[in-house]
């Protein structure tokens, strides 16, 4: 199993989840913020079985906008603040994402109620 960590732009997160979850994977978002643009981001997690890692990337692919040029005024008041001299143009867009080996994968069901354990590694 893997775990898929795709950070992606918040406006592309429900259409990805909605999609992901289509096909059939379990999906996790958590609001996250860029360490650069210090803007609203989207981490999505994804357990996946190794056969389907290329399936759920290709999801990802389609459903998250292409990247695209930002390009920052450096005579605005805000930009000296917020980024490093001579950062102008910035890209932004698709996802940027982690593929991580799961040694352990458990769920764990209340009392008296059907329980398992999985492994991979
Ligand atoms: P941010 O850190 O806000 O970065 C947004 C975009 O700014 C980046 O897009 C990249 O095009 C640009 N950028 C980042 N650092 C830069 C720098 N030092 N100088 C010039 N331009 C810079 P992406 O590379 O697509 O990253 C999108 C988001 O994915 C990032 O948002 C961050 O939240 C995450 N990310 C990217 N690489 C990461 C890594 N190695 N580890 C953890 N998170 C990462």
């Amino acid at each position: 199993m893997k775990l898929i960590i795709a950070i992606i732009q918040a406006y592309d997160s429900d259409r990805l989840l909605r999609a992901v979850s289509e096909a059939g994977f379990r999906a996790t978002k958590i609001v996250s913020t860029g360490g650069f643009l210090r803007m609203g981001n989207a981490t999505v997690l994804m357990g996946v079985e190794d056969d389907l890692v290329h399936e759920c990337l290709e999801i990802i692919r389609t459903n998250c906008e292409p990247r695209a040029e930002v390009s920052f005024d450096p005579t605005e008041h805000e930009y000296i603040e917020w980024f490093p001299i001579g950062v102008q143009d910035v890209t932004v867009g698709g996802a940027v994402v982690f593929i991580v080996r799961v040694s352990d994968f458990v769920r764990i069901y209340p009392r008296n109620s059907q329980s398992g354990v999985s492994h991979d590694s």
